[in-house]
């Protein structure tokens, strides 16, 4: 089926803290590849950071980390929308809208807030809950048709197609009678091809990296050092076990499984051929070989974002500058919501 929708790349992190190797092989990467081929809006959102509590000083900080990092890594101001969420206002003013057109049912269905919530659920904010939505909305207020997000991502990504399809139908009359069409927003497409899809704890291999771990010990942050690697991935968890020939010998193997991922991810090899290498030998050889692609990939992003972090003018005139190039676009798209919805334009 034809769409009537220009390709266009909409994805966000949250300055949450340091960016961390999933983050880096599970979305950044293709990021920096959709750049050539689409119009990419790349956004730090420090509106969902703010679901849960921040204090502020480390939060203004954070997003001119989080920038300088997507910086650091290869995003282009020249070639790509780079911009904080919380300045464009219209993020927050379609979220509500689609707050309106979201299903209770929907949202009381997404592991992400079972998780994150865990048993306070009484007690966390209403924000944490509607998180999905606003992901809808910074999306669809681009009219975005593709997201590049990590796996863990699907099931918000899924929603957000889901509040596009049920505007469309809600407002269809609407819609056609302000001439806007068949249907207003596109159902975006999650890209999920990223190197690395789900990098997993180094502490625990069930577990997602993440930045809000508790320990350090359980990612690699891009700013870290070739020493803090290095270590990080002596201590990381294994199992007596040598590393498998094979791969079907990873299964059962969540540890192994996610070291010899990530070797894979960074070095551009297959699974097999790491296993070939590697295969029946102790993890000790493996680790030091995992350290150095680790170290050879992130040590030039770390300087290049030290540098940017000299120079915090110069990354704060990257986000208001983005900011301006994302107002234009979501500006008119919010004044055609409010004439389907039926509310006034200011004057
Ligand atoms: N472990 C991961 N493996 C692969 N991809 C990942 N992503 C996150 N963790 C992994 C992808 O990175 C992008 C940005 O994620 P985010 O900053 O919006 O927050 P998150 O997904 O909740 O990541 P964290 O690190 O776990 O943050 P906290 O701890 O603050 O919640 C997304 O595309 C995500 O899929």
């Amino acid at each position: 089926m034809t769409t009537p929708f220009a390709p266009r790349v909409f994805s966000g992190m949250q300055p949450t803290g340091n960016l961390h190797l999933g983050n880096y092989l599970g979305a950044m990467v293709n990021w920096i590849a959709m750049q050539s081929t689409h119009q990419c809006i790349y956004c730090v959102v420090d509106l969902h950071a703010i679901t849960v509590a921040q204090d502020p000083v480390a939060l203004r900080r954070a997003i001119i980390e989080v920038t300088a990092a997507y910086l650091a890594c290869g995003l282009d101001p020249k070639q790509s929308i780079i911009f904080n969420q919380s300045q464009v206002a219209e993020h927050a003013e379609l979220a509500w809208i689609f707050n309106c057109v979201a299903r209770l049912g929907w949202l009381n269905r997404m592991t992400q807030f079972k998780e994150k919530a865990g048993k306070d659920r009484e007690n966390v904010a209403v924000g944490l809950y509607a998180y999905p939505v606003l992901m809808a909305a910074d999306i669809l207020v681009y009219k975005a048709t593709h997201v590049p997000v990590g796996d863990d991502q699907k099931q918000h990504l899924e929603l957000s197609r889901d509040i596009a399809q049920k505007f469309n139908m809600d407002f269809a009359g609407s819609i056609a009678s302000h001439g806007f069409g068949e249907v207003f927003f596109p159902l975006p497409e999650p890209m999920i091809t990223g190197p690395a899809t789900r990098v997993m704890s180094l502490r625990d291999g069930t577990k997602k990296m993440s930045k809000s771990d508790v320990s350090d010990y359980s990612r690699i942050n891009l700013t870290d050092s070739p020493e803090a690697i290095a270590q990080k991935i002596r201590k990381a968890k294994t199992d007596p076990e040598p590393l498998p020939s094979e791969e079907k010998g990873l299964a059962g193997r969540a540890e192994a499984e996610n070291l010899v991922g990530i070797y894979a991810a960074l070095t551009g090899a297959d699974v097999s051929s790491v296993l070939g290498e590697f295969g029946g030998g102790q993890f000790s050889r493996f680790k030091t070989a995992l350290a150095d692609a680790a170290v050879a990939r992130l040590s030039p992003i770390s300087a290049d974002m030290r540098r940017w972090l000299d120079d915090e003018g110069a990354v704060e005139a990257v986000l208001a500058e983005g900011s301006a190039r994302a107002r234009a676009i979501a500006a008119p798209v919010m004044r055609e919501v409010r004439d389907i919805v039926g509310l006034l334009r200011s004057r």
